[in-house]
Order: C-alpha cells, then structure tokens, then sequence
C-alpha cells in the first residue's frame, strides 16, 4: 500500500490524536536493548520530551554526542469506538532512523531523519486499553546516509559521529508524533497544478484514494463562498477573478475533497491551496508571469535546548523576524524542515526553496575549509554509491509527495555543496533531476547548492540546473581580511566565467556570510568584528547589484546555530545575522535597509 503523505487533519471521517509528551528515554550505551528485549518495554528508562533532539537535555558529554541506538517508548489508548477504522502512528521525523514496535510486535523500519512515515497498528492494537509503542532509533552516519558522514570509535569504546557537513547531528524524535483514525475507503493524495488566463485560473486536479467511490472536489474562497466543484478523480476547474498567492500577500482558497457512497461521505480530507505559478525564463523568475528576486536567508531547524527538534515558539518567532527584515524568501538548508513551516510560509507568502538531505556528499570533516581548496573526493566513485542513490530517490519521492501542494515551494534543491568534479558525478546528478522532474506535475525548477570547487572550468553538473544557488565565500574561508581587495576581483572574475560558459539563467547566492561574534567592535575591522561583516556584505551586494543574472540573496545564516565543536567554530556557527536565541546582530538593521528598499521585481 502507497504511504499516505498527507499532513493529518480531523474531519468529519477521520480522527487525529496527540502523542506528544514525555516518553520513556533510553540511550543503548551497552547495545544491549535489542537482546534484552527492549521492544517489550525499556527498563530503567529516563522521562525525555517528544518532540525534540534528545542531545541538549542532559548536562554529561556522553548523552549529547551519543552515538548508536536509543530507545523511545510510550503508551497510547486506542478506543474501541475506532474498532473498523484504520489506525496508523505517524511519525513526522525519527532521525536518522527507526524501527517501531507495537504491543511488541515490529511494524515498520523507516530509513531517514527529515521525512513524515506511517505505520498501519490496527492488526496489532489492543481496543480500548493501552497499547506500548516502543521506537528504536539511530542516529550514525555513514556513506549511504543523508545526510552523510562517518562513525567512527573511541578508545573507550564509545562511538561518534564525524559530519560531513556543518551542522551538529541532533537526533531523536524530533517532530509530533500522532495517531491517525482513517476510515476503510480513504484519501491517499492529491495533486494539483495550475494554469492562469487572464483573471481566471484553472486548478487541475488528481485524487488518489484506496477504494473506487466517486469523489469530488469543493473550492471555497477566504468568505467561506464555493468557488468551485469537481467529480471525479480527475478533473480541471475553472475559477474566476482568481485571488492570486503572492508574496507577502498569500490568499488562501479552502480545497475539500470527499469520498461519497450516495450521501454518505466515506472520507474527507481539505487542505488550504495558494495558486499560483512559478517558473524560470531566461535569467528571471517568473510568480504569476511577474519577475520576483529572492531576498532571505538560508536557515536551519536549530534552537537552544530542543535542538532541531521542532519548536512552534520558534517558528513563530522566526517568521516574525523574516518579515521585519524585509525578507521574502528562505532555503530549507540542508533538509526538509517540518511540514508547519511550509504551512507558515504559504500564509505568509515567503517563497521556498526546499532542499533534500543530500548534504556531505563531499568527503570532509571542514568541508567549509575543503569546500574552498579546489580538491575533489572522488564521492561518486565508491561502491556505496547505488546504495545511496537509492536513499536519495525514496527520500525524493516522499519530498515531493509531501511538499508538492504547497504554494510557498517554488524549487528543489536537490543536494547541498557535492562534489561535482569528477565525471561520475554528472549521470549520479541526470538520474536524480531527470526523476524530480518526472514527479512534480508543477514541474517546479530544479537546483543544487554549489560550493566553490564546483567551478566554471570545473563541474560537471550545473548544466542540470533550471537556475544556479552558488554557496561563495570570498573574503572569509579565502582571501579574507586585507585581501578582501582580490577577493572581490575574484568573485567577479569567477561570474564572468559563468556568463563567458553561456549560463543564462538567474542566479541565486543561497550562500554568502561571515562569522560575527554579537558585539565584537574594531577599528581597523580584523574579521569577526562587526565592522568587517559591514564590509564583507557590502563588497557582495556592489557584485550582486552590478550583474543582472543576480536574481536572488538569502546570507548565510538566518541565526546562529549549533555544529561541531573544533577550533573553526565558536561554540556553533556564528554567521546567524540573528543570535540563535533571536535577536538581531548589527547586521540585521543593515539588511533591512537593503531589502526594504529593492522591489520585489528588482532587476525584472
Ligand atoms: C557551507 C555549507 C554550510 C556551512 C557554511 C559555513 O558552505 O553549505 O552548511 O555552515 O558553509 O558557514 O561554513
């Protein structure tokens, strides 16, 4: 059976309960939970908040940089009033990995941090009494994971993980954890697409239920006034003086779906849907046929305490933030963020880049220093490689499942700084963009986020890209401080050689930025001083503003976040233009002068 996607909602058919809270918390520091049959219950077990990454909780190193197999377990009543209805667990984010016992019984093994699944309990459910639901996670990392990296031992016999990217490998259950009652005929997915003409759209439809009952579709607008209706599991509809979804100004249509046996609905379903279109021409973007540069950040799922877990306070928060800087866009750098957050940003009009876990596909432990320094791992070279492929297309398949009806996602970003400098990079790329295009009825345009060492003269991918996010770091990790001169000559020399290649799409700097330590003055500027972002940035935006193929900014980084500890970082990243408690750095107030004043279709 095809594992529903759709984010779970009450309606008239269906029930959704919470089973958020304090779950009993295990890490197998022994690996002795699954001889010791924990999935029968774990014995001696810590109380730990779900949703969250378990890491920052507990004051002892070895609980933070646990690495192996931990051990979640709770209790769910399941009514006997649901008995003839389908139960499921839905997870919306184990990282890395799962297995997941109920009443003892094993029911699903889910690969994959970043990414809702589903386990169907109602042949193993106990009606009207508790039933223990146990999960076993895994959090190491290797080759075939995304996203990758290595675990390796310590003398002591403890294991940790060696990232290979720049964000600290938080783990656990890291977003809500609900229980789904679905009836016997039900709504597995929808899909829509739309076409404008003139004030009018037209909202293609596809529905895809378990069963053959009709189905029709409802469309009502912000009044709660039906604007449209559809029967079939196909169908077009027409809707007149559309309101489109635009930026900043995101208008909301309510979409209802049912399943009807004459008048009795067997099944319900509704969504909130932006229409809108999005598309590439030439070196422009193109929102509902007008030119839009992106202004933004690339951000990251990080909090103080709950880690990646996801944080409702801090999403709030963050959105918050995004619209008093004057921002209009973001990138789910470097996985796919909670589903609430794509909610938040249709209703809020931000345009999204939306990436796969596809990051530390570039053998290094600093791959910000690497990433620099012109070498090539030879990546798609190993033999792990159809192992990870395969990862990487099941996760693409459940992201655009996921994602695909949200107005807010106007791209793929299919993998963060790979290494594009070997030859078998390029039929590893043709297969993952040739099959994102396959899946998406929108046909939303496809990118990667590239590090320097994927070059003009070197990489040997970009020409699969509908546009290009170039991750550039000139006057930091090279020729920074009083080189900062060469460094803006380089940069320059470096967007010649694209324009020189032919390139003629928009580009996008997902990432650019400096670290700043929150109210380091000095004058002369030396970097990490404040004075020397001012000019870093500066020196971006005279290079940004004086090509017009630029159609888009989102620095590096929304806030400062937590990585792995080491001599590069200071306690994390400290490129956030916010704190990572939220609070604007210098910077902030000079990026809300900046966006505030380009339009939206600046360079258009
Ligand atoms: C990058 C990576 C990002 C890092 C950033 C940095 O190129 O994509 O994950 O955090 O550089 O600050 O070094």
């Amino acid at each position: 059976m095809k594992q529903s996607m759709l984010y779970p909602r009450a309606t008239s058919t269906r029930r959704v309960a919470d089973m958020n809270g304090m779950w009993k918390f295990r890490l197998d520091k022994e690996n002795e939970g699954e001889e010791q049959g924990w999935k029968n219950g774990i014995p001696g077990a810590d109380l730990i908040p779900v949703p969250a990454s378990f890491n920052d909780f507990y004051t002892d190193k070895e609980s933070r940089e646990f690495t192996g197999d931990f051990w979640y377990e709770t209790e769910v009543f399941v009514p006997g009033e649901w008995k003839g209805r389908h139960i499921d667990v839905r997870f919306a984010a184990v990282t890395h990995r799962c297995t997941v016992y109920v009443n003892g019984q094993e029911i699903i093994s889910h690969e994959g941090g970043f990414l809702p699944f589903s386990a169907r309990i109602d042949e193993v459910v106990n009606w009207n009494e508790p039933n223990r639901v146990v999960v076993k996670g895994n959090n190491e990392l290797s080759f075939t994971s995304l996203p990758a990296g290595i675990s390796v031992t310590l003398e002591n016999g403890r294991k940790m993980t060696k990232p290979f990217f720049d964000f600290f490998n938080y783990a656990g259950i890291q977003r809500p954890v609900k229980l789904v009652v679905l009836p016997e005929e039900s709504i597995v997915d929808f899909t829509l697409n739309y076409a404008l003409e003139g004030n009018d759209a037209s909202v293609s439809y596809q529905v895809e239920t378990t069963g053959d009952h009709p189905v029709t579709v409802e469309v009502y607008d912000e009044s709660g006034k039906p604007v449209a209706r559809g029967e079939g599991k196909e169908g077009c509809l027409k809707i007149e003086n559309v309101h489109l979804w635009e930026v900043h100004n995101a208008y909301l249509y309510h979409f209802v779906l049912k399943v009807l046996d004459g008048e009795e609905v067997l099944d319900e379903y509704y969504d909130e849907i932006g229409i809108r279109t999005f598309a590439v021409e030439g070196n422009r973007f193109l929102l509902n046929g007008n030119p839009v540069y992106l202004k933004g950040f690339g951000k990251h799922e990080d909090s103080d305490i709950v880690g990646r877990g996801f944080n409702i306070g801090v999403m709030k928060r963050d959105f918050e933030l995004m619209k008093w800087i004057g921002a209009n866009s973001f990138r789910t750098s470097h996985y796919p963020y909670s589903e609430e957050i794509y909610q938040m940003a249709d209703r809020e009009g931000f345009l999204v880049i939306d990436e796969l876990p596809a990051v530390g596909f570039f053998e290094s432990l600093a791959n910000f220093v690497d990433a620099v320094s012109g070498k090539t791992t030879n990546f798609f070279d190993r033999p792990t490689v159809p192992e990870l492929k395969k990862n990487q297309l099941a996760m693409l398949e459940d992201l655009i499942a996921r994602d695909k009806n949200h107005a807010c996602v106007i791209a793929w970003s299919l993998f963060n700084e790979p290494d594009t400098m070997t030859d078998s990079a390029a039929p590893y790329f043709e297969e993952i963009f040739a099959r994102a295009k396959e899946l998406d009825v929108q046909k939303r345009p496809r990118t990667f986020a590239m590090e320097l060492n994927s070059s003009p003269e070197h990489c040997k991918c970009h020409q699969f890209c509908d546009f290009l996010c170039l991750n550039r770091y000139y006057g930091w990790y090279l020729l920074g401080g009083y080189e900062m001169v060469n460094a803006e000559t380089a940069f320059r020399k470096e967007m010649d050689a694209w324009l020189a290649k032919g390139v003629n799409c928009p580009m996008v700097f997902t990432e650019y930025g400096c670290d700043n330590l929150q109210g380091e003055h000095k004058l002369p500027s030396v970097q990490w001083s404040t004075e020397y972002e001012m000019e870093y940035l500066e020196m971006f935006h005279r290079v940004f503003d004086s090509y017009e193929c630029v159609k888009g900014e989102q620095v590096w980084n929304f806030a400062d976040f937590q990585t792995v500890e080491g001599i590069m970082r200071v306690n994390g990243n400290k490129k956030g233009i916010f704190t990572r408690q939220r609070q604007p750095k210098e910077a902030a107030y000079y990026f809300k002068k900046r966006w505030e004043s380009l339009p939206l279709d600046y360079k258009g």
